[in-house]
């Protein structure tokens, strides 16, 4: 990381993101493609939504995963990855001393399938302090013709979270877009990055990224959400979503937890999101009963003390 971290923060005020190349050696890179394989293959234990390979192409596999979520959970390559100290290294001087983590993603976005609309994330993980900010890890080139993401620079200034509504754009997943705000919709800026670089990002951001255009080629990436942990996260999570006053299923990625005395709570459950519509449909109604289950058993029992919290 060559460019001085003060540099980093104020580029990080102005534009609302800054790419840091070579986060991750090409060996991580590799470990992590293999990690989500092995995941949505069954091999990191029983996933809702994982299938085993059976004689299926490793392409046809990945052709059926969309996105892994909280692969940090089952995962020690992502754990690592979440953790990583060049990270929390930058998160300690845009965020503040302490930061904690809530969610991971590996996109598995193959040849063909789509992008995601303009949206802002604290639209859906709201802090109370706007410290959000997503570290996105590319693990293949990220170029404009096979879907990177774009920005629109400087769009979290004005600290507005702007509607969002469904669209019937078909460059786009089922996810609603932002709207009536000042951006235009196909304006922005890309965001190619190398792979094992990666963009640190504010929740007030607006961002999006394009359908992968590219024939034979992936666009993978590694995404984790952070946060100051002085700030509350009432997040509405899970299948119905239930919002929860401050969700505490965290692991703390520098300084101290100012709410330790609260514990942690293992309630979010790895599931892999297929990009077959009927598949992906199942996968969620299966994923509300665990879910729900799983989280009477994390309310009835008592949440985990802090130094109690597994290393795995
Ligand atoms: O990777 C993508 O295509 C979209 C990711 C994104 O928008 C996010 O992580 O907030």
């Amino acid at each position: 990381m060559n460019t001085p971290l003060t540099h980093l923060a104020a580029t990080y005020e102005r534009d609302g993101f800054i790419v840091v190349e070579d986060l991750l050696d090409p060996q991580e890179v590799e470990t992590l493609k293999a990690e989500a394989f092995d995941i949505a293959t069954g091999r990191r234990g029983a996933v809702l939504g994982a299938k085993p390979q059976g004689d299926r192409t490793v392409d046809e596999v990945n052709a059926d995963v969309l996105a892994i979520h909280f692969p940090h959970k089952i995962s020690q390559p992502m754990r690592d990855a979440m953790r990583h100290p060049r990270i929390a290294e930058v998160l300690t001087t845009l965020i503040g001393p302490n930061v904690k983590a809530m969610q991971t993603m590996m996109f598995v976005k193959a040849s063909g399938k789509p992008g995601q609309a303009w949206h802002q994330d604290e639209t859906f993980i709201p802090t109370r302090d706007r410290s959000l900010c997503g570290v996105w890890i590319a693990l293949d080139d990220a170029r404009i013709d096979n879907g990177c993401l774009w920005f629109h620079p400087g769009s979290h200034r004005p600290g507005v979270l702007w509607p969002t509504r469904p669209h019937e754009d078909p460059r786009f997943d089922a996810s609603e877009e932002a709207f009536d705000h000042p951006f235009e919709r196909e304006g922005g800026t890309p965001a190619e990055i190398r792979a094992g670089g990666a963009v640190f990002f504010n929740g007030y951001l607006l961002h999006r990224s394009l359908p992968n255009q590219a024939a034979g080629r992936y666009r993978r990436a590694f995404v984790t959400h952070y946060m100051s942990a002085a700030s509350l996260l009432p997040w509405s999570v899970g299948f119905p979503p239930v919002r929860r006053g401050d969700y505490r299923d965290i692991e703390m990625i520098a300084g101290v937890d100012p709410y330790a005395w609260k514990g942690v709570r293992d309630e979010s459950l790895p599931f892999v999101r297929s990009s077959n519509p009927g598949r992906a449909a199942d996968i969620l109604e299966a994923l509300t009963v665990l879910a729900r289950s799983q989280r009477e058993a994390s309310t009835n029992a008592d949440a985990r003390p802090r130094d109690a919290s597994p290393s795995m």
